[in-house]
């Protein structure tokens, strides 16, 4: 890195120590945009760079709610508003006991760039809270929305704040915060998405990362003169972004073997085809059960335990073609990005937020693996909550087949964009850099342009 990319990093050290998960999206980010800054230097990029890791402002609540028994519970909700250069803050909510700034700072911050690629009017934000859904009863996660919205209600809005799901937040939770906004505001606006298609949602919102993250791989491969027909693919998590990945991948013709949950891991060789997936969707969805039991229900299939803790993840030990990390960050360390590229994996396409960790980056970097990172990859996501967005202030409902033509071509357009910024600012095929700097060209244009603000 240079001396000024480096002042950077060194001040968000300086001032945020503790924030491990934010100086790795950090550190990740200026590392790709170091040498065009460099080159640049008739833009002040750096003046610029000084501001776009600052978020803009940052709200930190208390919510009090009351479980079944009864009894008086507490926790701490988050709203990182980033960066709002070229449009209204726009980024899901968490609900997981991990959430701590850190975690929400550094998804806004990937978000901000990933919205850019989009190419639609959208800035960056995220939030949640570090409340566990896990065995939380259906009236217990109610009252807990409940009391996030009336709060959040204040600082959120069509225009200048709008959330949606990311993990422990689904179409059940969005419904009942939407509901209070409702109450409160006595509003009926798109201040969500990720919404019930009888309230205002967008077909396909709830495929689209899974879909996007498999057309923007197949865009990949198909460059190369590649295909995921007949191949194998390990899919992790299993929840919403990974059962429509592996959806989509069995739609393309692809063979996925593998999913898991924070308790453990499944590998399913014969493959999980669609009525194994039906299921999957039913434990998850409905029953809000563990991935253990597909293998009572499927004998072919294994399970190993493995709650995130060891040296290394046995998923990513599995023989494949092409990997599609959808569970959580850095998910998949310097041992596992070995174990893959010893298997022979040829692509990693990240449905989850900054699935790898550095060293993992730079082990794909130096072995040539196609990397499409978070921020492009799972793009779809929040390409759709847009078209939601849009929808919304038209007071209109698109079909799914349109919903579904846009989001294939956003993610056509992304996979320009990122492999010509590659291809210009970096070195072909290295998607990694080229999100990052097409992602920022867009926004650092807008900040320059309205006063470095
Ligand atoms: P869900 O809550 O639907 O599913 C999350 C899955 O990942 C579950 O299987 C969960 O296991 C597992 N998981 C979560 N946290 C951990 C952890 N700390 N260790 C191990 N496993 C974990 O979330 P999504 O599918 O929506 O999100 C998955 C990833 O995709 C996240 O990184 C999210 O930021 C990203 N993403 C989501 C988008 C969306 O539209 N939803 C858009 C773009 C990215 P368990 O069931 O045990 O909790
Ligand atoms: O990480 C993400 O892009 C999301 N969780 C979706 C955000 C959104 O606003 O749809």
């Amino acid at each position: 890195m240079n001396e000024e990319t480096q002042r950077i990093l060194d001040h968000v050290v300086l001032v945020d120590p503790d924030q491990q998960e934010f100086i790795q999206a950090v550190t990740s980010f200026l590392k790709s945009i170091d040498k065009l800054v460099e080159e640049t230097p008739q833009i002040t990029y750096y003046k610029v760079l000084d501001r776009i890791v600052e978020p803009e402002r940052v709200i930190i609540f208390r919510v009090p709610w009351v479980d079944d028994d009864g009894k008086l519970q507490i926790n701490r909700a988050y709203r990182v508003q980033m960066n709002s250069a070229i449009g209204p803050y726009k980024g899901g909510l968490r609900f997981h006991p991990s959430v701590n700034l850190s975690i929400l700072k550094f998804l806004a911050f990937e978000q901000t760039f990933k919205n850019s690629l989009t190419g639609l009017a959208l800035g960056g934000g995220k939030g949640g809270s570090n409340f566990d859904p896990k065995d939380k009863s259906e009236n217990e996660i109610m009252r807990f929305c409940q009391s996030l919205m009336t709060e959040l209600c204040r600082h959120i809005g069509e225009d200048t704040d709008v959330p949606a799901g990311d993990i422990g937040v689904g179409a059940r939770e969005i419904g009942y915060l939407y509901g209070q906004y409702k109450r409160l505001m006595n509003r009926s606006v798109g201040i969500l998405t990720g919404k019930g298609t009888s309230f205002g949602g967008s077909y396909i919102r709830p495929e689209a990362t899974g879909y996007g993250l498999v057309y923007l791989s197949a865009a990949i491969l198909e460059a190369k003169g590649k295909s995921l027909e007949g191949r194998t693919c390990l899919v992790s998590g299993s929840g919403n972004v990974a059962q429509y990945t592996t959806e989509k991948l069995l739609q393309m013709g692809a063979k996925p073997i593998t999913l898991s949950d924070s308790s453990g891991v499944l590998i399913d060789p014969s493959g999980i085809d669609e009525k194994k997936l039906a299921f999957v969707k039913a434990l998850k969805n409905v029953r809000r059960g563990r991935i253990s039991e597909y293998v009572q229900q499927y004998k072919e299939a294994t399970y190993i335990p493995h709650d995130g803790s060891g040296s290394s993840n046995p998923l990513w030990d599995v023989k494949a073609d092409y990997a599609f990390p959808c569970a959580t960050q850095n998910e998949i360390n310097a041992i596992d990005a070995k174990h893959l590229v010893a298997n022979g994996i040829q692509l990693i396409g990240e449905g989850a937020n900054m699935p790898t960790t550095l060293e993992a980056d730079e082990i794909f970097r130096q072995e040539k693996v196609l990397h499409a990172p978070g921020k492009a990859a799972n793009a779809g996501g929040v390409a759709v909550s847009g078209l939601e967005m849009a929808q919304n202030s038209q007071k209109l409902q698109w079909t799914p087949e349109k919903v579904d033509r846009q989001l294939q071509s956003i993610m056509k357009n992304i996979y320009a964009s990122i492999s010509d910024a590659a291809e210009k600012y970096s070195t072909k095929d290295n998607f990694v850099d080229g999100a990052n700097i097409a992602g920022f060209l867009k926004v650092s244009e807008a900040m320059i342009a309205q006063g470095y603000v």
